[in-house]
């Protein structure tokens, strides 16, 4: 497949004897690969936060408020450009290839195979793609599952069915105490607040079933087991404040999808207010109101098991859903 002098066919040779055409060749090789660079270069210099957004991300989520989403998020925008450089290396070569060598006549085109810098070009270049992609992936993963000794946060996340319970700890592992606890009700969504600014780490436990705590906006989730199994994660800060769904992203059982809490980031003077009111006897809702924030949930509500009598043993005397 790749050219060797010694392997062309003597028609063959015929054909790329002419200085003419090897002159048009080389031209032709040069013009490519300047177009191959040019468009590489482009794709450079749009790199950045602007070609994730102009392209969606990806397909990636985008609006991460922690610097390990943020992360994570280049690791992938970074990716797909290198990917789409190499395909549209890939795809000009193709289609070159179609045009430069289509059928003319009933004469082969010049037949190559064992030229040995195009073989180790072949071997080369896709393992040092594969160790550059390796590389930056391991230095991303290994930055996101970090852990520290003393994060400024410590919230154990105790996931059951179907909410949940956030207690804030005066320490690291299962031997600390709870110092506030925000416990779901089928009533009242449970509201996580934590202040920005300041690493946090989250240690997870169930009480039941594996669940998933997951905030979208962290671009991030990680399994709760139960048991013994207490799966740690860290975030270094976070960046804006506001109000984040968070749901259970592992199906637990009925009513799995409606296991949802709020994610409140405020202030970190907020957040030691609202603290120090809940250490003080506070329900969540009064401490919320306290340091002027919404009292309730507003990124999502309190479901409705609609589970009665009637839609629990449907028949035709009791079929309004509604009931
Ligand atoms: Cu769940």
């Amino acid at each position: 497949m790749v050219a060797r002098s010694s392997e062309v066919r003597p028609s063959a040779v015929r054909h790329s004897a002419s200085p003419g055409a090897g002159g048009r060749r080389r031209r032709g090789a040069g013009r490519l690969a300047g177009l191959g660079l040019g468009g590489a270069a482009l794709l450079v210099l749009l790199t950045g936060c602007s070609v994730g957004s102009s392209f969606d991300g990806f397909g990636w989520p985008q609006g991460g408020i922690s610097p390990e989403s943020h992360r994570m998020y280049d690791l992938w925008i970074a990716s797909c450009i290198a990917a789409l450089a190499v395909g549209v290396f890939v795809w000009g070569l193709i289609f070159w290839c179609v045009v430069r060598y289509r059928k003319r006549g009933n004469e082969l085109p010049v037949q190559t195979r064992y030229n040995l810098p195009m073989e180790f070009l072949y071997t080369i270049a896709p393992i040092l793609i594969v160790s550059v992609l390796f590389y930056y992936t391991a230095v991303v993963q290994t930055d996101v599952v970090r852990i520290t000794k003393n994060p400024d946060v410590t919230v154990e996340v105790v996931a059951f069915k179907w909410n949940w319970q956030f207690n804030y700890r005066d320490g690291q592992g299962p031997e600390a105490n709870t110092v506030a606890s925000v416990l779901g009700t089928s009533e009242v969504i449970p509201v996580l607040v934590l202040p920005t600014d300041r690493s946090i780490r989250f240690e997870e436990t169930s009480r039941d079933v594996i669940h998933s705590f997951w905030v979208p906006e962290l671009l991030f989730k990680r399994d709760v087991m139960p048991g013994n199994v207490r799966n740690v994660f860290e975030i270094s800060k976070l960046e804006s404040e506001g109000a984040y769904v968070g749901r259970c992203a592992e199906l637990c059982g009925s009513y799995h999808a409606f296991m949802n809490f709020e994610l409140r980031v405020v202030s970190p003077e907020k957040y030691d207010q609202f603290l120090a009111a809940k250490r003080d006897g506070k329900s969540t809702q009064e401490a919320l109101s306290a340091i002027g924030e919404d009292p309730y949930a507003t990124t999502t509500e309190p479901f409705k098991t609609r589970r009665n009598v009637a839609t629990f043993n449907p028949d035709k005397s009791h079929s309004d859903p509604r009931n």
